[in-house]
């Protein structure tokens, strides 16, 4: 019976040594490490230099050096992808989930179940159509009506200087991905353009994906139909510069006096070097450079403050006419 109580003492002593020795090996007072907040961030994919600039934006200002720990997750343009990579962020029960949709239905349910698991939702760039607004905490992104609108009221201008505006206008419109909020509104705005010209005709539109291959696909089997074109309407950059090789290819000319119209959305650094050049004749801006805004809104969620629920990107536009070496010298993308 001793030797058992002996021994039972034995290693009460052996444990509280070690206890103390390790509490004194923590002698120096660790500074507990810097919470970091966890982000869950699914991006539509890298289709385009737009996209390929908005996840630079998000990766370098959702940093840990800037106080968070990014789980990042590229859909590859397949929305359930992302439903797949919200849910696998609501099983690591990440601190936000940031989304851009790559349409603007079907998110009701993911988002119900980010809700239930009391996970903030901020959706960044397109929009979505939800039944319940509060499934979603706050939005940045772009006004693409007024994007679509710009181009348009630029066309209008252009066409009124060279005394056209009522001679029949042929327009090729080159869509991005069909139900993106970027694809509907800057659609909408040349439908509504067409409404107000009667002598303006759109006489296709190709689904271009906002991908560079696809759009030269379809541009390219278009102009073997032998149609003239006035106009191409394209709803990104990408898709124009495939646009652009399927007229060099049909040996049609384009850009400058005569030729094609080219009005084309991002205004990406090699846009505006086509525009320069006189082949792309108006670049409407998309800002992707969300990745600041984004990082400011959840720093203001983890300090309990309520953040707009919208916030639009500030743009503009260069033309052909207009744009400089020192104004593309100038851009961030
Ligand atoms: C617009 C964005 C679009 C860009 C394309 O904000 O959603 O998707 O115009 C990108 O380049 O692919
Ligand atoms: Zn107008």
């Amino acid at each position: 019976m001793r030797t058992i109580k002996s021994a039972v003492t034995g290693l009460m002593i052996l444990a509280l040594s070690v206890l103390f020795l390790s509490a004194c090996g923590q002698r120096k007072t660790t500074i507990p490490e810097e919470r970091l907040i966890r982000v869950g961030f699914s991006q539509v994919g890298s289709e385009s230099d737009w996209r390929m600039a908005n996840t630079a934006s998000m990766t370098a200002a959702l940093s840990e050096a800037n106080g968070f720990e990014l789980i990042f997750d590229n859909a590859k343009q397949r929305q359930e992808n992302q439903l797949l990579a919200i849910r696998n962020f609501i099983q690591q029960d990440v601190d936000f989930i940031v989304l851009a949709p790559i349409a603007e239905s079907g998110w009701d349910d993911v988002l119900q179940e980010a809700a239930a698991a009391g996970i903030p939702v901020i959706i960044v760039d397109r929009q979505i159509d939800v039944e319940d607004k509060n499934l979603y905490t706050s939005w940045v992104g772009s006004d693409f009506l007024q994007e679509g609108r710009t181009a348009v009221h630029w066309l209008e201008e252009c066409l009124r200087e060279q005394g056209r505006e009522d001679e029949p206008l042929r327009i090729l419109h080159i869509q991005g991905t069909d139900g993106a909020t970027a694809q509907i509104m800057r659609s909408r705005a040349l439908d509504e353009a067409v409404e107000v010209h009667p002598s303006w005709e759109i006489v296709a539109k190709l689904p271009g994906e906002y991908t560079e291959a696809k759009s030269y696909e379809l541009v390219r089997d278009f102009l073997q139909r032998g149609e003239q074109i006035d106009v191409v309407y394209s709803e990104n950059d990408n898709m124009s510069f495939g646009a652009i090789r399927a007229l060099e290819e049909a040996g049609i000319p384009y850009g400058g006096e005569g030729g094609v119209m080219i009005l084309s959305f991002d205004a990406v650094r090699d846009a505006l070097r086509f525009c320069l050049e006189g082949k792309i004749n108006l670049c409407v801006e998309c800002n992707p450079l969300h990745g600041p805004r984004v990082a400011s809104l959840i720093r203001q969620l983890d300090a309990g403050e309520q953040p707009a629920k919208e916030t639009y990107v500030d743009e503009t536009f260069f033309s052909s006419n207009t744009i400089t070496e020192e104004m593309i010298e100038a851009r961030d993308y």
